[in-house]
Order: structure tokens, then sequence, then C-alpha cells
């Protein structure tokens, strides 16, 4: 087994893996950026490595500087964790070339998997349902009116090197066709510096649903179960959950069967997750297969038992899946909330700064993944994601109720976070019946700015105000908010909502 692995991560992702390191014996090495040095996977880390200045590509993008560090530090196994070059396959070729183990798939299956159109060419050998259109990219206007006239509009333009939303473009009849197809490359060429577009049958308000999967070394693959990840803002996940409400056990049944054979006919090794896009009468269709692990892998964790980053580890080292199939069993209810430093007043604008105060959440069926602490500074250099709190219950009710009752507990002072939007989310009656879709958030967020009055100007006014307001009362009306020795959590939560009621009472929210 490896002695120690480097995490070439920053965030809660790099602290979440350097627990499972800990809980396995294995010593963690943890790599920072300047803005970093007093992150808290830095302290938590056995030993730390400065990578550069704060920008990513002279960071935590560094090729060669992490690798330089893995050689220098000893470590046997690099943990990618997510984003960043999680999905590079010239970092997995590098670690491979330097004889440290990429902790995830091989190139290979990365570059099967990296090129939309690739996998979908991938898909049709493989006998696995994607959305009707082309497999390919599109080479001229005459080509995609003629695909489009065959599959009916609306139809949806993607880009081949694209991913996440990005590049899209829906086209709801002809005579839009040839500014969209131009829009959509030229956009994919100056993004990924490759044009090349594909079209699909537009799927309607579609669900969008994803299955885990984890294949060893040796020709074992099975599925997880699915987590529902509809409840989305401008292509960004914001809660997930798991089980999917729609999704019954013979669906599940055949989504995994699905999700195997596509792992397999990539050659994919180590943990992945195959995208579906699921419509109105629960017919699913292969978007993409993500080839690392992702945000949202704890509630898998919760519902099945399994620990998804020991068995990574377990599986890079060259260990057999220590269960099959019909071992895996989904039991509860569990969903994520994503907590970023944004500020739902400001259009969730980023709201970097010292986090003066930290109450968090605990108690029966609370998880807590986080990368901050009290003191600590949230830089501006990165995603803002300062943690995931996670709700686990024997059903859906009770992992509402009780992420509810944890989102009440969770006080962040200093900094602007989203927390008020799950409070709003979990009580709407249509996510409490599970009517979720693409659409959700977006009509959630409507209806607030309608229920506040707000229109744009409005929200501009506000801002001058509030600044002006700030201007003459800020350190003191900041300081209302310090605790004093004598003060409870509670005290400090009235201070906290008593001010927000005084800026109601001046007519800013
Ligand atoms: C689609 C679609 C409708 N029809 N493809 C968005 C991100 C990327 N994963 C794929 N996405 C979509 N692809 C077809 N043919 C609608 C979306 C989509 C979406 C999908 C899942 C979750 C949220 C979404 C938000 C907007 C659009």
């Amino acid at each position: 087994m490896f002695k120690k692995i480097l995490i070439a991560n920053r965030g809660e992702i790099a602290v979440r893996v350097i627990r499972a390191c800990h809980e396995m014996g294995i010593s963690a090495v943890a790599v920072y950026s300047e803005v970093d040095r007093a992150s808290l996977h830095v302290r938590k880390a056995d030993e730390a490595y400065p990578i550069g200045p704060a920008a990513a590509k002279e960071s935590y993008l560094n090729i060669d500087k992490i690798i330089s560090v893995a050689k220098q530090s000893g470590a046997d196994a690099i943990h990618p964790g997510y984003g960043f070059l999680s999905e590079n396959a010239q970092f997995a070729r590098a670690c491979a070339d330097g004889g440290v183990k990429f902790i995830g798939p091989t190139a290979a299956a990365m570059d099967a998997m990296g090129s939309k159109t690739r996998a979908r060419q991938a898909m049709e050998k493989a006998g696995v349902p994607f959305v009707p259109g082309t497999s390919r990219g599109v080479d001229s206007f005459e080509e995609a009116q003629a695909v489009a006239e065959r599959i009916g509009y609306p139809v949806m333009l993607k880009a081949a090197a694209g991913g996440g939303g990005k590049g899209m473009r829906l086209v709801h009849s002809p005579d839009e066709l040839q500014s969209a197809l131009e829009g959509a490359r030229s956009e994919a060429e100056r993004a990924f510096g490759d044009g090349e577009v594909y079209l699909e049958k537009a799927i309607v308000n579609p669900r969008h649903i994803e299955m885990q999967v984890l294949a060893d070394e040796h020709g074992n693959t099975v599925y997880l179960g699915e987590r529902e990840c509809s409840l989305q803002r401008r292509h960004q996940k914001v809660v997930e959950e798991a089980p999917s409400p729609v999704v019954d056990p013979d669906m599940r049944r055949r989504m995994g069967q699905t999700a195997v054979r596509v792992a397999q006919s990539a050659g994919y090794t180590n943990a992945g997750t195959v995208e579906f896009l699921v419509d109105q009468q629960k017919n699913f269709y292969f978007l993409e297969m993500n080839t690392r692990l992702q945000v949202e892998h704890p509630i898998t964790e919760l519902v099945t038992g399994l620990d998804l980053v020991h068995l990574q580890i377990h599986i890079a080292n060259g260990e057999p899946l220590p269960f099959q199939q019909d071992d895996v069993n989904i039991r509860g209810h569990a969903i994520e909330c994503r907590i970023y430093a944004e500020d739902p007043d400001n259009n969730y604008f980023p709201s970097p700064g010292k986090i003066t105060l930290l109450l968090a959440p605990s108690g029966p069926g609370i998880r807590r993944d986080s990368g901050m602490y009290e003191g600590w500074t949230v830089p501006m250099d990165y995603d803002p994601l300062l943690a995931k709190l996670i709700g686990y219950g024997t059903d859906r009710a009770q992992a509402i109720g009780r992420l509810q009752r944890a989102l009440n507990e969770y006080f962040v002072g200093g900094i602007k976070t989203n927390i008020s939007l799950f409070r709003r989310i979990l009580r709407d009656p249509d996510f409490q019946a599970a009517k979720i879709d693409t659409g959700f958030l977006d009509r959630l967020l409507k209806q607030k700015r309608e229920a506040d009055g707000h229109s744009d100007a409005g929200a501009a006014e506000a801002a001058v105000i509030a600044a002006g307001m700030f201007a003459m009362m800020g350190p003191a009306a900041a300081g209302s908010l310090e605790r004093t020795a004598s003060e409870t959590p509670e005290n400090v939560m009235s201070a906290h909502s008593n001010w927000k009621a005084a800026a109601r009472r001046e007519g800013l929210k």
C-alpha cells in the first residue's frame, strides 16, 4: 500500500482526501499557492510545499511543479481531487512517466471520454442510448439543416470539446439555425481551441441524473446508484440528492447497467460518473462521462455506506473490488447543499474576505465537508466553494428536516454566503414534493426577485443606499455583530437577524 500520497488540489476536497489518507495510515502531502499558505488543507497535511503564486496556471495547474514536489517528497501516488488537473490526460501521463501512481483513470480513458463526439461514437458502438442527433461535428450549415429537419426542432448545438453547458445553443426554428451555428462554433473555438459543434434533439425540461461507477484494474465494474443533480443555476449544481426521487429499482438497474457498459467501452478504471439526461417520460440518454471524483460524491457514500476515496486508493494500489454488484444496497436518503462565498443579494457575486465568526452545525445525520475555519481569509482567486453540508435520513423528508435544522445552526460571519438560498429551497413546496427539473431554481429566484419587488434598477439603487449607510455607520454597524464574551450563539444570531430586520426597515431588502 502507498505510504505517502500528494493531494494536487486545495479547499474542501483536499481536506477530504487528507482525512481518507490519515484513516488509512497514509501520510499526506499538500501543495499550496501563496494565498493558500494558511488554508485548512495545509494545516491538516503532514507535509506542505509551496508551488507558486495564486494564479492556478502558475500553481495548481503547474504539472512540472507538482510532479517535482511528488518526487522531492517521496510521494508514491497523487490524488487530483476534482477540477484543476483531475481530468487532464497530460497530467496522468506525466505521473505515469514520473513513476508516481495517478489515483484515477488512465490517460487513454480520459481521452476517450474527453471529447463529447468521441464519447458519442463510443456509445454508438456500445449500443448505449444517446440523444438523437449527430455523433460527429457538423461540417456545414447545410448538414446541420438536414439533421435538424430529420430530428425535429427544437435542437441543441453543443461544442464537442465543451461540457457543463459551455458553448450550448438552443435553436427553436430553422431561421435561427445559421446564426446559432456560427455563434456556437466561434465560441467553442475561443473557449476550447476546437470549433467542432454537434447537434442533438433538445430534451424539454430534462432532469440531470448521474450514475456513480467504480472499476478496479482487473475488469470488475459496478454502479453505486444515481444522484439527482437537476437543481442547478447557470450550469452549476446547487443541491444534489441520492437516490433520485424519480428513479425506481428497475430504472436504476437499467441506468446502472448502461453506465457500466459506458465505463467498460472506455476501458475505465477507478471512480467515474456517467451523466444522463432524463425526459418527462423517464427515458434516459447518455450525456457525458466525468473521469474524476465529483463534488457530490458524499451523498453516494451516505446511501451506500461506502467510502469512495478509500476505494479509489485501494483500486490505485491494484486491489480488486472488495464487493460485487449484488452487495451494493441503497439505504436512506442524502441531500447536499454547496455552501459558496457568494452574495445572494448581489447576483451571487463572489464574497471573499475574513471569516470573523463560524458557527458550524453537527448532530444526527449531518455531514460537513469543509475547507474553512474561523479567522481564515477566503481568497478571491478560486472557485468560492467553502463547504458542503449534507443531510442524511431514513427517507427524503427526514433528510430535508435535518438539513433545515442544520442550516439554521449555520452562521458564517464576515463574508456573505448562499446559506439563505438553501433555507428557501428546502421549504419550497415543489422541492418538498420533489417536483424538480432543470428550470426549478431559475423559477424560484424569479419568484424571489418579484416578491422582493426587485427590478434590476431597484437592486442598483439599494446597493447605492447600502454603500452610503455602510460609509456612515459601517464599523459601528459591523461592531454590533461582533461576539462579546457573554454572548451566546443565539444572541449573535438574534443580533444578526435584528441587523437584517433593521436593514429591512430601511427598505434595503
Ligand atoms: C441538453 C439539454 C436539453 N437537450 N441537451 C446542460 C449542461 C450539460 N451537462 C448538458 N446540458 C443540457 N443538455 C439536450 N439535447 C439541456 C441541458 C441543460 C441542463 C441539463 C442538466 C441540468 C441542467 C441543465 C440546465 C440547462 C440546460
